[in-house]
């Protein structure tokens, strides 16, 4: 019987013209040579053309066939490539192709398990590549890649390391970079799960204005007409280079004009999120209306701008708590700063544009070990807890993913 065998298809699926299968595993170099009728597959980190036959013995395609050591893949694995020039039909030739050479399709999580499971990647790496893939600022993608070639998991190797000895010193300076760690967390966790605020307000307070001004186009209809938004728009804003999934609402209004607004309002006063930037015209007084929708949303802190400040310079901000002019810009940057310090755990006094993003737990239950590891090398350091220290840090490096990690975006 054959060796096993795995393949991926790494590159996006569907329409592009182009398309690379990698394939792990100890049968893989024998069925694909086979595939290519006998020919001799390359050497490690050589590529070379090959013809692909199907399962009738017909010249498929041409192909490039390589050959990557474990060191140069990104899961870690060693592994044969595939580069076809073709779109979804000769993908699907193909993955059909493999399957009956006895090999198995595996998705990017189930390449990730695998790599885990073979000790290529430890949980933390694994974890920060789907992260990586998730990204959408280079902020994220930065600070993924960095753990994903195992900045934070060398970390905590070193921390094993310091556990496992016996002297106060080598204590005092786990302590020190458990600390640091822990500190470090709200931002990381914010670069993997973004904080989600709901743009909400009367109708024409100027919403799908500001929702476009975050996402630098004309992404929102935006009109002097009330109830122009019907129900909502989400997308995903950077600001200081962290993610903030927006979503611009439909505006509040005592009678809606159709079914399609009253469940919008409906679903609007109930959505789990974050926080909410509640907008307000000049004189920007929190009425009757607007204090019940607030004081009936679930959770979240709240932000009231005041918006349209071109029009009323000079006034009272009343019941806002800065003041904006969503059409031309003036105010947003103080908008910027007043949502990273509320919800992106930026430290007081770090301009959070040089934020360096340093090593840290991205996931809770990353945090969650960390935080016990610290607690209890706070207790007397005896050997009991010292085990129990090096035992959080294991587990968060070696089984805090898949099944306790967070969904990177809900
Ligand atoms: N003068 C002024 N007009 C604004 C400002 N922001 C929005 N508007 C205008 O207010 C109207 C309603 O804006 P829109 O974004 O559609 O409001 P929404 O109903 O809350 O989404 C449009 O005519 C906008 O051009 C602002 O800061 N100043
Ligand atoms: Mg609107």
């Amino acid at each position: 019987m054959s060796e096993e065998f795995f393949y991926h298809l790494s590159s996006p699926p569907g329409e592009g013209g182009f398309a690379v299968f990698e394939l792990y595993g100890p049968g893989a170099g024998p069925a694909l040579c086979a595939g290519l009728g006998g020919k001799e597959l390359p050497g490690e980190g050589r590529t070379r053309l090959g013809i692909l036959f199907d399962e009738n013995r017909e010249k498929l395609d041409e192909v490039v066939v390589g050959r990557q050591p474990a060191s140069s893949m990104w899961c870690g694995l060693a592994a044969f490539t595939l580069s076809v020039h073709g779109g979804a039909w000769l993908q699907e030739r193909i993955a059909g192709l493999l399957d009956s050479l006895g090999g198995t399709g595996l998705k990017l999580r189930d390449v990730l398990e695998l790599a885990l499971r073979q000790e290529a990647l430890d949980a933390i790496e694994a974890c920060a590549f789907e992260c990586l893939v998730d990204s959408r600022t280079e902020r994220a993608a930065g600070f993924f890649s960095r753990q994903h070639a195992g900045e934070l998991s060398e970390i905590i190797s070193r921390c094993i390391e310091l556990a496992g000895r016996a002297d106060a010193p080598s204590h005092g300076e786990l302590e020190q970079i458990l600390r640091d760690l822990v500190e470090a967390a709200p931002r990381a966790l914010r670069l993997a799960k973004p904080v989600k605020l709901l743009i909400a307000g009367r109708a024409n307070t100027g919403k799908s204005t500001l929702f476009n001004r975050f996402m630098e186009t004309e992404r929102a209809a935006v009109s002097s007409q009330a109830g122009t938004t019907r129900d909502f728009i989400r997308d995903t804003a950077a600001v200081f280079d962290y993610p903030v999934d927006l979503v611009d609402s439909v505006g509040l209004r005592r009678n809606p004009e159709d079914s399609v607004e009253e469940e919008a309002l409906g679903w609007l006063a109930r959505e789990e999120a974050d926080g909410c930037l509640y907008l307000l015209e000049p004189p920007w007084k929190l009425e009757e209306e607007d204090r019940s929708f607030l004081q009936g949303r679930p959770g979240g802190e709240v932000l009231v701008i005041g918006n349209k400040l071109d029009k009323a310079a000079g006034v009272s901000p009343g019941d806002a708590d800065l003041l904006l002019c969503a059409l031309q810009g003036d105010g947003f940057e103080k908008l910027q700063g007043a949502i990273a310090a509320r919800w992106l755990g930026c430290v007081q006094g770090l301009s959070v544009s040089d934020d360096p993003c340093p090593p840290a737990p991205f996931t809770r239950f990353q945090l969650e070990m960390l935080q016990q590891a610290l607690s209890a090398l706070g207790k007397t350091p005896a050997t009991p807890l010292l085990d129990e220290v090096k035992s959080c840090l294991i587990i968060c490096l070696q089984s805090s993913w898949p099944q306790k990690c967070e969904p990177a975006s809900s």
